[in-house]
């Protein structure tokens, strides 16, 4: 399969795993998990087309685990809208990390800070190129935020990482930013 076909079931599997697995009569579990055999046949994808994927992902976005029940299960490691709970432990984050946005927004965030809005938190990227190629999904001028995580946490907000490298904060108050 061509690689622009796999970005378009990747996507369409984004949008099961982490805002709606009912549109394809799924439900996940207390963690964000689904039966493989059973996100096959609701999603009408063979095996070889999953793998691909899952393997060839640019953000390895979906991991595949078996369970103590011996039954293979997938999910989203991050970006649900769906009440979920993923289970990560708390880890203590780099002393900068990243944030690319749309400069349109700019004004709103200096405003508020980073907030979650439909997502579980807010999504930091580790270094500066990540937080560029995220920024620029919004198309438009894209601004790269800095943020003091290494402040934050001393300060008692809590990090997490997630299984893909994506770092996540439920929010960034204004004044741990720093802004282009
Ligand atoms: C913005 C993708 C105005 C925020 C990426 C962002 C990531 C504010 C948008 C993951 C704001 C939310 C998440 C405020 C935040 N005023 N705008 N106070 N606070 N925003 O998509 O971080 O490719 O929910 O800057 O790679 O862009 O799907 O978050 O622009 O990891 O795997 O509100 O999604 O991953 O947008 O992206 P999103 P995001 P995937």
């Amino acid at each position: 399969m061509e690689q622009h076909q796999l970005v378009k079931v990747s996507k369409r599997m984004s949008k099961v795993l982490r805002h709606d697995p009912a549109r394809v009569g799924l439900t996940l579990d207390a963690a964000g998990w689904v039966p493989v055999e059973r996100f096959l046949t609701a999603m009408g994808l063979d095996r070889p087309t999953l793998d691909a994927v899952v393997a060839g992902n640019d953000k390895q976005r979906f991991a595949i685990a078996v369970g103590p029940d011996g039954v293979e299960r997938i999910r989203a490691s991050q970006g649900h809208s769906v009440p979920i709970e993923l289970g990560l432990t708390p880890a203590e984050p780099p002393e900068l990390l990243f944030h690319g946005t749309a400069a349109a927004v700019l004004a709103s965030i200096k405003a508020t800070g980073l907030n979650r809005g439909g997502r579980h938190h807010v999504h930091l990227s580790p270094d500066t190129g990540t937080a560029r190629r995220v920024g620029a999904r919004r198309g438009g001028a894209t601004v790269i935020l800095t943020v003091l995580a290494g402040q934050m946490a001393r300060d008692g907000h809590t990090f997490y990482r997630s299984d893909n490298g994506v770092w996540l904060t439920d929010e960034v108050p204004p004044e741990y930013l720093r802004v282009p």
